[in-house]
């Protein structure tokens, strides 16, 4: 009976070698292949990655002088409130999950695509216009509120506002079709043998992620109609004038994102959770503790959101429960720096760019998940929230961390997309101006809260100067070391040292097969007999021995 369990079953969809479309357009604009649209994904995010730069550049200027005077005081919270919407929505979500997840996952579980391709092609595609629509609601007067955009300030913002909203509800939808995408795709389409505890890390990252994409997301749909409808029709949905609520907004907002800093910050883990075994040459330590924290993690996600609703007038019995469960959340997130930092000692260290990034990621990520404490701390919270100890705390998480994550990714993964490595010495100058530009940047933000100045404001009071001043031109270094990331991926693309299939010695799937690989993946779907991370072990796969022949599938064109 269990034998016929439908996972890990080679027929079905997994068995499919389907035919390889023909023209420019049928196979890099309108593609249904997995890593085409990872890499779609990426070239994108990245593109908004650009924009959202360039913002947060404007920010940064601006606050160089105690009296800003670099844009109007109205135009520069446009500024912010865009800026901090396309980090999240179209910069780090899209790039780790629709990026990452599509390139990497596939290939990782020995399947021949995910289970419905066209309905990527679809999810993809919703993306570039829903970012499009979000950037171009700068012509229009953009929301003002910043990313979270609470009520009632939001109800009164130009009309840009509710093209912001509209604009989110599509990558919403976007990010929920991803999702029950790859729940099917892990739960029917792994190789046989590929058990769950077999699973390589980044494949349990992404399945503790899906989830949250699919749930969470719709709590933030429900929100974004409910404001677009009150704003373009006037039912009162969160306008307290008129029997609305506008705390409302703020459980339903909350209720999605701080989930979402898991969306964000997850497949970041799967991603370090490759690349230091790999580069350290020893067995990750503690494969399930990482595992099973994962969905741990996941999980209490859904438990938090009121710890950033302290100061809205929430009621005083229920901070403390928030709070605690804010606490807890820091013991499986300590197993993995634990279990992490365990895997590295005595290991056989290569530095590489993409250990060097890892291994920053840790440090950084720490330092912003032990600031996630003090803040889940309510007598700490009522005094620092709206000041820049936050803007600090969250950067440290999502650049710290998720764009630390995507950079280890980039160096990692690159000659499996490209065929070609990445320059490592351009990649070295990279990790250093970004991280030194980055310490400089927010590390003293922590201090400006700490003293008192707020968040959202054009222009603060002359004692602060100082370190606004340091931080804003440790800004430029890092933006510095971005010119010199995307010069290495644009010039190496085309000129870069070819890297054959596995450059790295690397033992997951995805490294077992030509560089990029074929369109069907893999000739034979292997079978899997065992943990990846077992360095000391022969590999744990049967089935392989044709994968580097140039012959054409055994089975090709047959189901
Ligand atoms: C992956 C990269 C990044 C992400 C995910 C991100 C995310 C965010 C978010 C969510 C906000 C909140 C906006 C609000 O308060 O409503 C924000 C604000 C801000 N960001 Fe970023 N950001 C990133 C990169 C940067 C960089 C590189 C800089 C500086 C060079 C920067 C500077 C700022 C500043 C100064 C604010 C505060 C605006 C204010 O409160 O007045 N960010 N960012
Ligand atoms: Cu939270």
């Amino acid at each position: 009976m269990a034998t016929h369990a439908p996972v890990a079953h080679p027929g079905g969809i997994a068995g499919h070698i389907h035919q390889e479309p023909q023209g420019f357009v049928r196979r890099y604009v309108f593609s249904i292949d997995h890593k085409i649209i990872g890499i779609q994904y990426l070239i994108t995010g990245f593109v908004f990655f650009i924009l959202a730069g360039l913002l947060a550049e404007t920010i940064r200027t601006q606050l160089l002088n105690a009296n800003g005077g670099f844009v109007s005081p109205e135009t520069y919270n446009e500024v912010y409130s865009i800026h901090g919407s396309a980090m999240v929505w179209l910069v780090v979500i899209p790039i780790l999950t629709g990026g990452f997840g599509n390139l990497v996952f596939p290939l990782q579980i020995g399947a021949r695509d995910v289970a419905f391709p066209w309905l990527n092609l679809l999810s993809f595609w919703i993306f570039p216009v829903a970012g499009l629509m979000l950037f171009s609601s700068f012509l229009m007067g953009a929301p003002t509120a910043g990313w979270t955009e609470y009520p009632p300030v939001s109800l009164q913002g130009a009309a840009g506002t509710s093209m912001w909203a509209a604009a989110i509800f599509l990558v919403g939808v976007s990010s929920t079709l991803t999702g029950i995408n790859f729940v099917v795709t892990l739960l029917k389409m792994r190789a046989p043998g590929m058990t769950f505890t077999r699973m390589p890390l980044f494949c349990w990252a992404q399945f503790a992620t899906a989830p949250l994409l699919m749930i969470a997301t719709t709590a933030l749909a429900a929100a974004l109609a409910a404001l677009f409808i009150e704003r373009q029709f006037g039912v009162p949905f969160f306008d307290p004038t008129k029997g609305g609520s506008a705390v409302l907004w703020q459980h339903m907002f909350w209720f999605y994102s701080h989930p979402a800093v898991y969306i964000m910050i997850l497949p970041a883990f799967g991603i370090i959770s490759e690349v230091l075994p790999t580069f350290a040459r020893k067995p990750i330590f503690g494969y399930k503790l990482i595992a099973f924290s994962s969905m741990a993690i996941a999980l209490a996600g859904f438990m938090v959101w009121a710890h950033h609703m302290f100061t809205s007038g929430l009621a005083p019995y229920l901070q403390l429960p928030f709070m605690i469960l804010t606490f807890a959340i820091g013991v499986p997130t300590g197993i993995k720096i634990f279990s992490w930092t365990a895997t590295l000692w005595g290991g056989k260290i290569h530095l590489t760019t993409a250990m060097l990034f890892a291994i920053g990621f840790i440090a950084l990520f720490t330092c912003g998940g032990i600031t996630g404490i003090f803040l889940a701390a309510v007598p700490y919270d009522l005094d620092v929230h709206g000041t820049y100890f936050v803007v600090a705390h969250f950067h440290y998480v999502l650049v710290g961390g998720s764009m630390m994550g995507v950079f280890a990714g980039m160096y990692y993964w690159f000659p499996k997309m490209s065929g070609r490595l990445l320059n490592e010495t351009l990649g070295k100058i990279h990790f250093w101006l970004f991280f030194i530009g980055f310490n400089g940047t927010f590390l003293p933000m922590h201090w400006l809260g700490v003293e008192g100045m707020p968040r959202w404001v054009a222009s603060y009071d002359p004692q602060f100067e100082f370190w606004n001043r340091f931080a804003s031109i440790s800004s430029y270094v890092m933006a510095l070391g971005m010119l010199v990331f995307f010069y290495n991926v644009i010039s190496s693309a085309r000129f870069g040292k070819r890297s054959g299939p596995n450059p790295w010695n690397g033992r997951t799937l995805e490294w077992m097969i030509p560089s990029p690989p074929h369109y069907y993946n893999f000739k034979n779907i292997p079978t899997v007999y065992g943990l990846p991370y077992d360095f000391s072990h022969p590999l744990p796969y049967k089935g392989l021995e044709d994968e580097l022949n140039d012959s054409p599938p055994a089975a090709a064109g047959a189901h």
